[in-house]
């Protein structure tokens, strides 16, 4: 009989519904509730991105199945995968996959999240915790860290920059600037030697070289309501100093994201358009990769790579 192979694909998570926007804010918060002001806020953010309310959980849904088939069709027939969702803030949790994986009787797993790019603060504590819970549940667990330079993941980013870049104008083209962007963390991961900002620089150069593109710079987007201080450039503050140089043509491409969720769909869509039509600017945005079989195929490559090395 062929060996089962667990795979647990680890993602930010999302609510369910509008009333389990409450808990979900307070697990993000850890533990600490957030204030009715802070609540309404979220939910308002919520409410108005288009493409349903909570547009992640379907969307990870999607690519969970879409990974255990795409690896599935290029294993040899000594091993099967099974592919199990634990979520960082909602229900399935981390926690839960692993566990389930136990009840079916998984003995060895991989572990992989649907983010590219390491740091200590996000992939690492997904990591921590599946491998908590794994050492508990008897399973071997190894986990995939990074793929933010596999070559197929920079192919299917650059071709959605091409992409967008063909919806401007073709005399104002050449002098579209170019935005990769990520999700901010405070700025105390500089001083643990967190790769993360580099592993986002080098995702970013290697797309801007394969699609010839000189023009861009690397900002930082959605960062967190709290006293300490995050990593900066904002990309709201990068549109306030580029209009000021006369730029008026800007593609975002959020390169540390992989799904349609609130923080492409309202951060970038909304607030970011928003800024970006009082001054005057057109503002586009690269199709997020959501079930791209070429990125199926990185995340497949990932975890088959993760399981030679044992
Ligand atoms: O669509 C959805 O329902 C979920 C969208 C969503 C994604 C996401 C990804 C990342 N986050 C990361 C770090 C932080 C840190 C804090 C933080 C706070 C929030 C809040 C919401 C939220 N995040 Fe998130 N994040 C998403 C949603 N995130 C909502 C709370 C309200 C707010 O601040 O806007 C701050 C926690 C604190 O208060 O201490 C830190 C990182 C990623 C990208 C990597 C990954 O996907 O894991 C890093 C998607």
């Amino acid at each position: 009989a062929a060996q089962t192979i667990g795979v647990l694909v680890m993602s930010y998570g999302t609510p369910e519904s509008l009333d389990q926007i409450e808990p979900y804010y307070t697990h993000i918060r850890r533990g600490s509730p957030p204030s009715p002001e802070q609540l309404q806020e979220l939910t308002d953010r919520y409410k108005a991105i288009v493409g349903g309310v909570f547009p992640l959980r379907e969307n990870t849904n999607r690519q969970v199945q879409a990974l255990e088939e795409t690896l599935n069709a290029s294993a040899s027939d000594s091993v099967r995968f099974v592919c199990y969702q634990g979520l960082k803030h909602a229900a399935p949790f981390i926690e839960d996959g692993v566990k389930q994986m136990a009840a079916d009787g998984i003995q060895r797993a991989v572990g992989i999240v649907l983010a590219p790019h390491y740091s200590v603060m996000s992939v690492g504590g997904y990591i921590k915790r599946a491998k908590e819970e794994a050492e508990r549940a008897g399973i071997e667990l190894s986990c995939v860290q990074s793929y933010h330079l596999h070559p197929l993941l920079i192919e299917a980013l650059a071709k959605r920059v091409e992409h967008a870049l063909e919806r401007f104008h073709s005399e104002d083209r050449n002098r579209v600037k170019v935005l990769f962007t990520a999700h901010s963390l405070p700025e105390r991961i500089l001083e643990m030697g967190d790769p993360y900002p580099e592993q986002l620089l080098a995702t970013s150069r290697a797309v801007a070289e394969r699609t010839q593109v000189s023009n861009w710079e690397f900002a930082w987007q959605s960062a967190g309501r709290t006293s300490v201080p995050w990593l900066g450039p904002d990309i709201l503050d990068v549109l306030e100093k580029l209009h000021t140089e006369q730029v008026r043509a800007v593609l975002v491409c959020p390169v540390g994201f992989v799904s349609d969720h609130l923080e492409v769909l309202y951060d970038l869509d909304i607030e970011a358009k928003q800024t970006a039509k009082r001054l005057d600017m057109h503002l586009e945005r690269t199709e997020s990769l959501n079930t791209d079989p070429l990125y199926m195929q990185v995340l497949a490559d990932a975890v088959t790579e993760q399981l030679a090395k044992g």
